[in-house]
Parts: structure tokens; sequence; C-alpha cells
């Protein structure tokens, strides 16, 4: 069932080429020694949620103005426990879990030298994790999770994210390297769909985390460690943004995986196009790093002609989710009149809402249409004037990662922990999955709409309670920062839901089978373009846009350099 389907089996079957594909289902279950790495990395994703949620729950009730943390906690302190641990860790734990687990599910096994590298990587890892952890918990790290200069953290602090990072490479790495051996033993046919985008998904956060992996080796190390004086802030700024917002598809990409691939399974359907969903991930690997300084539109010493020109790059890496979008509903659309749906929104009713496996993912879908519209408002040149710095973003984030992205991962968590562990998810624990969906919506809706709403009223984001000495201003947001603690409560609960669920399917769900679903591609889609496999081509076109869009900014930021900033530290 998981061993290797060569070049040579593949001819024996006789089959003509273009039906050749559907011998790649050959591997129906990831691997059980890959399967063992997979979950590794579960365990440290949903302890990452209990314990970043838990900050998370805090934090809304320190900002309502009802609560104050006991024992000497720091707001901010709790703020970076929070971000860090579900914006950094939570995610890429999940990530490279998941993507792991569907490389050697439709790609084959890793080889023992690829599972070794990935054990090393996950090792690297969690070192980095403990030590970045250790040193926020020690008050010596409250930076938040973008650790903008010139505050500054203990050094151990940047070198534990450091690990982080080149875990992470050595994974993603081992990751390619199976997908490149799959391509090698079958010459000329198209690969398998999750696995090439597990390979788009890494290539992106190699290029990606170039800039951060300068930031912190070349900038941040050194400045804590006192060997300089000194920080060119806007440098680092410049080079974090480079990276950070193509973190952002580095978390969308996997949810984007389970919307195209399993999803059109789990309904019972067909994945719309195979050759739309590969050129989707390519334009987000060509657009998602030249995008960086949308998120530094009010900084000054970037010229306003560079800030343009990402803001119209960031209206290009839009068009990759509508077509994401326009492809979900036309599977929705397809199997639900498949099933009988008629009239206009027939369809709609005939899909499998009580099912976790799509419901949950499902509720994350619909919160990424405002979410992405927020976000579309976010990189509009003059509204962004309004809406930067304010909580509006902070309500932003929370529809797209922590809604649209999340909810995705743990869709996906309800069949693949039951999947690794032998297990089945039963209909009780499907019903509590559900729940959580349900919890996490209302609760979102309430809080995020109320940071959009307070942010719209000007107030301010990464910031503690407080009433600006009796400003009216001030005193109008307060019912928002209230409706933000309930919506939080609501969350956590979903949270403790959740962790409940993974917890009974990790050791105590019935032992079973659970399918890893993978959908076929609808007939009719057409062949898939070999050119969507050139990662030659694309990765020129890439280099070019970075070299277009970073050059002359980067260029001037160190001719015209300050004399830069000491090391800050107001906690
Ligand atoms: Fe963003 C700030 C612009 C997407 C995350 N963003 C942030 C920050 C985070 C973040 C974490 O231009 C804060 C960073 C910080 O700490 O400072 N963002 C965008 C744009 C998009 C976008 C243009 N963001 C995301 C995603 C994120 C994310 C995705 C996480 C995963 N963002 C910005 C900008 C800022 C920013 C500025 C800086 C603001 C500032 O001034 O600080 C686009 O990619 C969005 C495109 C998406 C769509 C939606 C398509 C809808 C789909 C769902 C279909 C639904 C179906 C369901 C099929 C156009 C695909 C069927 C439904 C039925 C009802 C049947």
């Amino acid at each position: 069932m998981t061993t290797a389907i060569t070049s040579k089996e593949v001819k024996q079957t006789n089959l003509p080429k273009e039906k050749t594909s559907i011998l790649k289902d050959k591997f129906i279950q990831v691997d059980r020694k890959d399967a063992k790495l997979a979950l590794a990395h579960m365990y440290v994703a949903f302890t990452a949620l209990l314990v970043g949620g838990l900050a998370g729950l805090l934090q809304v009730f320190v900002r309502s103005g009802a609560f104050e943390l006991p024992f000497g906690i720091g707001y901010y302190q709790v703020l970076t426990v929070h971000g860090v641990l579900l914006g950094l860790i939570l995610t890429t734990y999940f990530i490279l879990g998941f993507q792991l687990a569907a490389v050697s599910r439709t790609a084959g096994p890793l080889s023992n030298t690829q599972r070794k590298l990935g054990w090393i990587g996950f090792w690297l890892m969690v070192v980095g994790t403990i030590a970045a952890a250790t040193m926020v918990l020690l008050n010596e790290a409250s930076v938040l999770y973008t650790f903008y200069a010139p505050l500054q953290a203990h050094w151990i602090f940047y070198a534990g994210l450091a690990l982080v990072v080149v875990g992470s490479w050595i994974e993603g790495f081992a990751q390619i390297m199976r997908y490149a051996q799959w391509r090698k033993e079958n010459k000329g046919q198209t690969s398998p769909l999750l696995a090439f985008m597990a390979v788009v998904n890494n290539l992106m956060w190699f290029v990606a985390s170039l800039g951060v992996a300068v930031e912190v080796l070349f900038q941040l190390l050194p400045w804590s460690l006192g060997f300089v004086e000194r920080i060119d802030v806007l440098l680092s700024r410049t080079l974090f943004w480079y990276f950070g917002h193509a973190l952002v598809y580095f978390w969308l990409l996997p949810a984007y995986m389970i919307w195209y691939v399993v999803i059109p399974k789990v309904i019972g359907g067909k994945l719309f196009s195979d050759a739309l969903a590969r050129l989707s991930f390519m334009l987000f690997l060509l657009f998602s790093v030249p995008v960086g300084v949308h998120h530094q539109l009010t900084e000054p010493g970037i010229d306003g002609f560079w800030k343009f020109l990402q803001v119209v790059l960031t209206f290009f890496v839009i068009v990759p989710s509508l077509m994401t979008a326009f492809s979900m509903f036309a599977t929705f659309e397809l199997r639900g009149r498949e099933l009988g749906g008629k009239g206009v929104l027939g369809w709609f009713r005939q899909l499998p809402w009580k099912d976790s496996r799509f419901l949950v993912p499902f509720i994350g879908m619909v919160a990424f249409i405002p979410g992405g519209a927020g976000g579309i408002v976010n990189a509009s040149y003059q509204m962004n004037q309004l809406i930067h710095n304010t909580i509006w973003v902070t309500g932003h984030f929370h529809l797209t990662v922590a809604t649209a992205v999340v909810l995705t991962y743990f869709g996906a968590a309800f069949w693949l922990i039951p999947h690794l562990t032998g297990r089945k998810l039963t209909s009780k624990m499907n019903s509590l999955a559900n729940t959580s969906g349900i919890l996490w919506a209302v609760g979102m809706f309430i809080m995020s709409g109320a940071m959009h709403l307070a942010g719209l009223l000007g107030a301010p984001r990464r910031s503690e309670y407080s009433t600006y000495g009796g400003s009216e201003q001030a005193a109008e947001w307060i019912t928002y920062q209230f409706a933000q603690a309930i919506g939080g409560t609501i969350l956590f609960i979903s949270i403790l839901l959740i962790i409940g669920v993974v917890i009974n399917l990790i050791w105590f769900a019935p032992k079973g089978e659970e399918e890893f679903p993978v959908a076929e591609a609808a007939a009719g889609g057409g062949k898939t373009p070999a050119i969507l496999e050139n990662f030659k081509v694309w990765g020129v076109i890439l280099v070019a846009l970075i070299l277009i869009a970073y050059t002359f900014p980067i260029f001037d930021i160190i001719s015209n350099s300050p004399a830069g900033s000491k090391g800050f530290k107001f906690w």
C-alpha cells in the first residue's frame, strides 16, 4: 500500500499516458514511520494552541479594563506569548507536519535519509522553540511576534527563532527531495498535486525567510550581544516585511491545499481543475514576496514610488485567491447539482453540513471573504492611512490567519490525526468538532467585528488598557473592548473543545482506519501544461520581481542610513 510506484510499473499497466495519474492513488496511506514524524509536529502545534489561547484570553480581559494580571506578569509579555505561540509555532509545526504527511501520502514514503533530515529539522525547531519561549517567560523578550527593533530582546530569543527557521529549512528540503525523487522515477508525468503544492510552499518559505535570516544574523544578534551599539531600524523592518508578508501566504497555502484537494473528496466531488490549482500556487510563489512594503506604507525613508509599485504588486497577489474562490464555488455547485440540488441555490443544501471535515473548514472559507476584503482595504494606499496601527489590523488577521487558516487546519486535524494514529473520528467527536467550529465563528464574529469597528474609531493596536488620561475618544472604545472580551471567552471555550477532540483522537478514540482524502481532477479539466512544473522559468521571474521591487529601496535605505538606534527595553 505504501511502496513507491516506478515508471516501469506504470508502463506495465499498459494504461494510456493520460490515465496513469490514477496510479498515484496507489499510496492511500501515510507511511507509518512518516506518520510518527508528522504526529510529533501535531503534539507541539496543539500544545501551542492551548497555551497561546490562554494568553489570548488574558489579553482580552486586561484590555476590557476590568482585570489586572497577577504576580507582576506584564501585558506585553502575555501578548508576545500569544503572538509567538499562535502566529509562529502552531502554524509552522502544523504546516510542516501536514505537508510531510501529504508528500508521503501522494508521492510515496520518505527514504531513510529524507526522514532522518525531517527528524533533525524537527528537533532543531524544538530546541529553538524552547530557547525562545524560555526568554519570553523570563520576561527577557517581550518584543511581540514581529520583534521590531529598537525593542531589544535577549540574544537567546533571536538565536532560538533562527534555529526554528533553520530546522524548517531542513524539513522543507527533505520534502522537496521526495518530490524530486518522484519526478525522476516518473519522467514526463504530472506530479501528484498535493506534493507539488507542498514544494511550492517550501520554496516560497526558503526565499522569504532569507530576509528574516539576514535581519537576525547580521543585525539583531550582533546588536543584542553588544558587538554593535546601534541598529538601522528601517533596514531591519524592511527585511522583516520582505519575509513577513510571504509568511502569511506560508500559513495560507496549506489551507488552500486542503480546500483544493481534500474538501472536494470529503464532499464526494472532484477537483475543479488541476491546472488552475497549480497556476494559483505559482502566482503565489511570484507575488507573495515583492509586496512586503505594503506593511510600511506610513514609514518615512521609503520613496513613494516604491510603495506604490509594491501596492500594485499586492493587487496581483489577490488574483490567485479570487481564482481559488471561483474554483471552490464551482466544486460545491457541481457536487450539489450532482446530488440533485435544483434552482439557483438548491445545490447549497446538498453539501454535507454535519461532517466536521467539511463544516469547520467551510466556516474558514466564509470568514475569508470579509477577511480578504479587509486586506484589500489595507493594501489601498490611501485607506491604509486610516487603519494602520489601529486594532482594525488585528481584526483583519483574526479573520484571515486565526479563522480562515486555522479552522481549516483544525478541520484537517480531525481526519489527519486519526489517520496517523490508526483511530476513528466517532460521531460524538464529530459533533463536538462541529460545535467548536460554530462557537469559533460566533466568538470571532463578536471579537473581530469589535476590533474592526474600534479600529475605525482610532483605537490603537499592540497596546495595553488605558484611558489615555480620561480622553473622550478613548472612552468610545471601551464598549468594543468589552465585546472583545466576550468574543475572546467564547473562542477560548472553543479551543478547549478542540483540544478535547484532539486528545481523544490521539489516545482514546477506537482503533480503526480514517481516510486521508485526496480528490481526483474532474474529467474535462484538460491536461495540465508542463510549464506549470517548470520551476526554473518561475524562479527566474520571481528573482526578477524581487530585484525590481527591493533593489532600489534597500540601496536607498543603506546609503542614507542614519546613526541607528540603541536598544530599548520598556517592560
Ligand atoms: Fe493581510 C496585515 C493586505 C491576506 C495576515 N495581514 C496583516 C497582518 C497579518 C495578516 C498577520 O496591504 C498584520 C501584520 C502585523 O502584525 O503588522 N492581506 C492583505 C491582502 C490580502 C491579505 C491584500 N493577510 C492575508 C492573509 C493573512 C493575512 C491570507 C494570513 C493568513 N494585510 C494586508 C496589509 C496589511 C496586512 C496591507 C498591513 C496593514 C497595516 O497597515 O499594518 C489578500 O491576500 C487577500 C485576498 C483574499 C481574498 C478573499 C478570497 C476569498 C476566498 C474564500 C471563498 C469562499 C468560499 C466559501 C468558496 C480576495 C478564497 C463559499 C461561501 C459561500 C457563502 C457559499
